[in-house]
Formats: C-alpha cells, sequence, structure tokens
C-alpha cells in the first residue's frame, strides 16, 4: 500500500482508475466522506479548484477531486461541464439521438485533478480526442464509456479493460501527470 491522498467524490470509478495509476509512484487515493462541492461553471478547472479548496478546508489533510467532461464538436463542445447532468437526464441515448443526422462525430473528453495541501492547490489537466460511435458497445467502465472510441483505437473505452483505458484516457493521463510531481514534492 501507498501514501494515502484523500479523495473526494462519488464516482468509485474515479477511484479505481486514479488508484491503477498512482500504484505505480507509491500512492493510493481513499475516498472520504467530504463533499465534493460542484460550482456552475463553464470552466471544469474552476470547478475542481473551488471543489478542491473547500474539501481541504473541511478535513485539513491533502485531498484531491477530479472534474471531467465530454466535449461534443458538432455540439459546440455541449455537454463539456455538464456532463453529469446530461448523463442523469438524456443519457446515451439521448446523447446518439443530438447527433444522429451528424456526420461530424468528433468529441474530447477532459479531466482536471484539483490537489489542494498545505502549500496551495496543484492542477493537472489532460485531453483524449476521439469520436462518438452510432451505437453503444462494451459493458466496462461508466457514463459515456459505451459511445467514446479514443484516437488510435477501435474500441469504445467500455470494451477496454482499466488499464488499456487508462493507456487512451483524460484520466489516466491527468494521473500520469500528477504521479511526476509527486515524485518530486512532499504532500502534507
Ligand atoms: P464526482 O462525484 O467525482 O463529481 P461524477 O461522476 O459526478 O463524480 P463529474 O462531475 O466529473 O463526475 O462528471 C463527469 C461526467 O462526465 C460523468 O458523470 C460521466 O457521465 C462523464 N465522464 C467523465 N469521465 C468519463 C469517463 O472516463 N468515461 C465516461 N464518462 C465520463
Amino acid at each position: 500500500m501507498g501514501a494515502a491522498i484523500a479523495i473526494a467524490t462519488g464516482n468509485r470509478h474515479k477511484v479505481e482508475e486514479i488508484n491503477n495509476v498512482l500504484r505505480e509512484c507509491g500512492y493510493e487515493v481513499e475516498p472520504v466522506d467530504a463533499p465534493k462541492i460542484e460550482i456552475q461553471s463553464n470552466s471544469l478547472v474552476e470547478i475542481a479548484l473551488f471543489a478542491a479548496s473547500t474539501a481541504y478546508s473541511l478535513l485539513h489533510r491533502p485531498v484531491m477531486v477530479e472534474d471531467a467532461g465530454l466535449f461534443i464538436e458538432p455540439l459546440n463542445g455541449f455537454p463539456g461541464p455538464y456532463s453529469a447532468y446530461v448523463y442523469k437526464t438524456i443519457g446515451i441515448d439521448g446523447l446518439l439521438r443530438l447527433l444522429s443526422s451528424e456526420n461530424n462525430r468528433k468529441a474530447y473528453f477532459k479531466s482536471v485533478i484539483a490537489l489542494a495541501y498545505r502549500d496551495g492547490i496543484v492542477v493537472f489537466e489532460a485531453e483524449t480526442p476521439g469520436e462518438i460511435a452510432r451505437e453503444p458497445r462494451g459493458t466496462q467502465g461508466f457514463g459515456f464509456d459505451p459511445v467514446f472510441i479514443p484516437e488510435g483505437s477501435e474500441k469504445t473505452f467500455a470494451e477496454m479493460s482499466l488499464e488499456e483505458k487508462n493507456m487512451f484516457s483524460h484520466r489516466g493521463k491527468a494521473a500520469k501527470k500528477l504521479c511526476a510531481w509527486l515524485k518530486g514534492h512532499v504532500v502534507k
């Protein structure tokens, strides 16, 4: 077991994905009972910064949050920071309906990890370009995984193992940046 850093999230898939990367650098994230308070903003960075700083002021120990979204080119970046709400309301079927007459399927996922600790907050951002499939495929993962095909693969995220998804994913890449940073810093 590595050194544990708290994470405020209600999404266990995020915890598993981030842990798969952090293990490599001797850390792990530990879900804690602190709220991830999400402001309404068009910026994932602003959302993550606010959530991390409020979680830190409640916990008084290093804590991270991860905020992510799916940005679809022919929808001008929608749903972006509203991805969780769109997933809950219209879901994958609704999203595919919005794109039914669209040949441009380009999209990207973005992940922002914000880590708040005694000396401040650091932010790690990463994106994964890809496209939206015509139909859902696969059973792994969560959210829009069954319809997102990352560039460089034929599979959707939901057809990949967690390890394979992490090789391509926005979250995997952001977690790797965090890992690299942790190697040179002491987090208290
Ligand atoms: P938190 O408690 O950490 O907020 P959440 O699932 O609500 O968990 P977000 O607020 O970051 O997470 O919402 C991002 C939404 O975008 C999420 O609910 C999914 O619908 C979608 N999403 C983000 N990353 C994804 C991924 O790797 N695969 C599939 N869908 C993803």
